[in-house]
């Protein structure tokens, strides 16, 4: 598994807010973050390649926003925030020899942060950031590859995956202030811990957690579970907006 990751850039300060409110961000501890998050995707066995980055695109280290990886074809976002489209361009140019692309066009909007893949289904978030038009063209572009695309409605979270994500084919974490459980009606749920609301998101590689160090409770949930867990502390970049899953790109 390759981990395309990006660095996060020195005008990190004038991110992308939406729910949260501004507080100073500390660069040099939000990147030591970083690089233990990256450490912790080496350790399960992923290949880590992290892109450069400037500051001209203050949210670039969210990387997941910018693409959405499938076996077989790439679809390149086109993120909602006009301040976050040139980030696509490394990235088309990274994942350009290992994926056919297939572009978001404007009117479009897509983030990938509202993407989650459950075996061929694709849940997309209808949110602040995802457009109907763009949710059209991901399904017109995946429908070849097998894969159908279902919307879901977001309220009170910045992306789809702020609610729920994929712990393997079977199995989501989810908080349902934020997302309808009803939508994943055939899914084992494991739901957060009410006092730790933005714990829906974590990275799964094959079932192996990565799990926010502020979401003691809700880690106790997933253990419970039977998931092996590996804790990162994220806590400068949620600062930012940013969570788990925005910081790398899979691809398998
Ligand atoms: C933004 O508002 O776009 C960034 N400050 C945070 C993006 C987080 N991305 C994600 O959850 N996929």
């Amino acid at each position: 598994m390759l981990a395309l990751t990006r660095d996060v850039s020195p005008a990190i300060a004038r991110c992308e807010l939406t729910h949260v409110v501004r507080e100073r961000i500390d660069v040099d501890l939000a990147r030591r973050q970083h690089e233990q998050y990256e450490h912790a995707l080496e350790s399960l066995g992923c290949v880590v390649r992290r892109l450069p980055a400037d500051d001209t695109m203050p949210d670039s280290v969210f990387i997941e926003d910018t693409a959405i990886v499938l076996r077989d074809v790439a679809v390149i976002a086109r993120p909602g925030a006009p301040s976050r489209r040139r980030e696509v361009v490394a990235v088309s140019l990274a994942l350009s020899p290992m994926r056919s692309l297939v572009f978001i066009v404007e009117p479009g909007t897509l983030d990938g942060g509202d993407v989650v893949v459950l075996g061929r289904t694709i849940y997309v978030g209808r949110s602040s950031r995802t457009n109907a038009d763009g949710i059209g063209q991901l399904r017109v572009a995946v429908y070849p590859y097998g894969y159908t695309v279902t919307t879901v409605d977001v309220a009170g979270c910045l992306h789809l995956k702020s609610a729920v994500t994929a712990l393997n084919d079977r199995t989501v974490l989810l908080n349902r202030a934020w997302v309808s459980t009803d939508v994943f009606a055939a899914f084992d749920r494991i739901e957060v811990d009410p006092g730790e609301p933005a714990a829906a998101n974590v990275v799964s590689l094959d079932g192996q957690l990565i799990v926010g160090s502020t979401f003691p409770r809700t880690r106790m949930r997933l253990e419970r579970a039977g998931f092996p867990i590996t804790t990162v502390d994220a806590s400068e970049l949620a600062k930012a907006e940013g969570a788990l899953t925005c910081c790398s790109l899979l691809v398998a």
